[in-house]
């Protein structure tokens, strides 16, 4: 049998190979030491006193987007950007829970990429000790550009360099990719580092397993209750199957499920979200995920565009989303189609 390899080898191969530069082999680095930090932070669990709501009792903290942070998101959140800020390999960061992005301040540490992070994914299985994550996406700096501003973030999917996120379940795995397939390592506590565990995750084609959370479904646009009630009908359907469901509330724990044993995941448009533009975060939640799907053999959508290629308008922009696999995704898709084609 061979010797697993370590995550460090895998990059260093990777830079050998000319797929990527040192500056994001580091860069890589310097998140997946973060992760490990965040991974012992959630391991503690309530021994560590981490549990519940940031702030003040009475005066929960409320991020950005308007929810209750978790003290669990902000330790992450810190961490990621202290273990990114003196690394030397980005010009910027930004992140679910900052208003804005921040530029690197001193010149002499900057480099040429920009970092957008979801510190910790999932937040209402915090308190539960349900499965959590960090998502991260990496874009490079736009030429010139020595202070970016939110703007420069604004790139499609298709820009990005390297995608990835860390689950911390039973065990810590982290899955990445830099555009050459999508990879899976496991956190070996013992000797502290992550050992790939899966080379060239596939995800199956065609599928049984569905992912939704149901108690939204009055809400759903017409296409997706179409959709979704097809699959429920089951082998008298006309699907002519039975469907399995599935629904962790943690993407990252849904996606792993998608990417290790198939099924599509989808946090549809519905009449709570529709002003917003969806339920999930393009650029640090959508467009990683898209990309580690894409990479897996599998596909990822708005139902309406292919995910990579939506062009963003603003940092925290928000969007349906169907991905899994590719044949799943495809009918999701046409009946939207259908629907949209017949006026809907
Ligand atoms: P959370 O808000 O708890 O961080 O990122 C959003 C997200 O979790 C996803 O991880 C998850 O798939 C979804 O929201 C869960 O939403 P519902 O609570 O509406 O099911």
């Amino acid at each position: 049998m061979t010797k697993p390899i370590s995550l460090t080898r895998y990059l260093i191969e990777e830079q050998h190979a000319g797929r990527i530069n040192a500056d994001l082999r580091l860069l890589i680095e310097v998140v997946a030491r973060a992760c490990k930090t965040i991974s012992h932070a959630v391991g503690k669990g309530a021994l560590g006193g981490v549990l519940g709501d940031a702030g003040t009792p009475g005066a929960a903290s409320i991020n950005v987007q308007g929810e209750a942070q978790k003290k669990l998101d902000v330790i992450a959140n810190d961490v990621l950007m202290e273990a990114n800020a003196w690394g030397g390999h980005l010009a910027g960061l930004a992140s679910e829970e900052m208003d804005h992005s921040q530029p690197i301040p001193d010149a002499a540490r900057r480099g040429n990429y920009l970092l957008l992070f979801d510190p910790l994914d999932g937040s209402s299985n915090i308190d539960v000790n349900v499965s959590v994550g960090t998502i991260f996406s990496v874009l490079r700096c736009p030429d010139g550009v020595t202070s970016p501003g939110d703007e420069h973030y604004l790139q499609p999917g298709t820009a990005q360099v390297c995608a990835g996120y860390t689950v911390y379940g039973p065990s810590t795995m982290l899955v990445l990719t830099v555009g050459n397939g999508t990879h899976a390592f496991t956190l070996d506590r013992e000797i502290g580092s992550f050992v790939m565990t899966t080379r060239g995750m596939r995800i199956p084609e065609d599928t049984k397993e569905f992912a939704i959370n149901a108690s939204n479904q009055r809400h759903w646009e017409a296409p997706v209750q179409a959709w979704v009630a097809d699959m429920l009908a089951g082998k008298d359907g006309p699907r002519g199957k039975d469907f399995n469901m599935r629904w962790v509330a943690s993407m990252v724990a849904d996606v792993h499920r998608i990417l290790t044993r198939g099924g599509v995941f989808s946090y549809p448009l519905d009449a709570k979200c529709r002003d917003k533009g969806g339920k999930l975060r393009l650029m640090y939640e959508a467009n990683p995920m898209a990309f580690l799907v894409e990479q897996a053999g599998g596909a990822a959508s708005t139902g309406r565009q292919r995910m990579l290629e939506v062009q963003p308008t603003a940092l925290h922009q928000r969007v349906p989303v169907f991905l899994g696999s590719r044949n799943e995704v495809a009918t999701a898709i046409d009946y939207h189609r259908r629907h949209d084609g017949a006026g809907g």
